[in-house]
């Protein structure tokens, strides 16, 4: 199947990605720092990432994304900032290098707040978690609608076998179904 390499957004080792990480953990720093900022500064984590995801791909290495554009539209919809629409949270990763699927592991918010660490950043509130997955449900609804990217959900409270078990197939098929075609670029269709 070749090389596959797993990354990750936010990158909090660049230092785009120390501010996203102060934010997140919501230092004295960042006590002002803007809706609109921070979701300009994750998009740009991506960005700057950008060349290096596409010489990897076209080197034949398959990437493993935990977390990407759609995790930037989603949790700063999910604010209710008025102004930042899906839209409005879209436009800054138009362009970007696309996922050719998208795996959600879902599970009822409350069952993952009893996982490791859950409430110590910033996004970790059960109300406010449960208004993500709203958003993520609608983003995947609209990709189907529009035939853009294949999402897959998988119910994340199985065990780890059968969970990777299941990825492992959807892989096997998006990789067989994107083999020779070109890098797509994201929310341009
Ligand atoms: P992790 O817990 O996965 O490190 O994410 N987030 C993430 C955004 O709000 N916008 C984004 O663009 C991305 C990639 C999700 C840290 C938190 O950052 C949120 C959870
Ligand atoms: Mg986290």
């Amino acid at each position: 199947k070749g090389p596959a390499e797993s990354i990750r957004f936010p990158d909090r080792t660049s230092h785009i990605g120390k501010l996203i990480n102060d934010y997140l953990l919501s230092t004295k720093e960042t006590e002002n720092t803007s809706d609109q900022t921070i979701h300009l500064l994750f998009s740009a984590n991506r960005w700057e990432a950008a060349k290096d995801i596409e010489t990897k791909l076209n080197n034949g290495v398959t990437l493993v994304c935990d977390r990407y554009a759609y995790s930037g539209v989603a949790f700063s919809s999910a604010k209710n900032v008025p102004g930042m629409d899906l839209d409005w949270c879209r436009t800054c990763d138009r362009g970007l290098p696309s996922p050719d699927c998208i795996i959600y592991l879902d599970m009822p918010v409350e069952n993952a707040a009893q996982r490791g660490d859950f409430g110590n950043e910033r996004y970790e509130k059960i109300d406010f978690q449960k208004q993500v997955r709203e958003k993520f449900m609608a983003l995947k609804k609209g990709d189907e609608d529009a035939s853009l990217v294949p999402w897959h959900t998988i119910d994340a409270q199985q065990s780890i076998e059968n969970i990777s078990e299941q990825i492992n197939n959807i892989v096997d098929n998006v990789m067989e179904a994107v083999k020779e075609k070109p890098i797509r670029k994201l929310f341009t269709d």
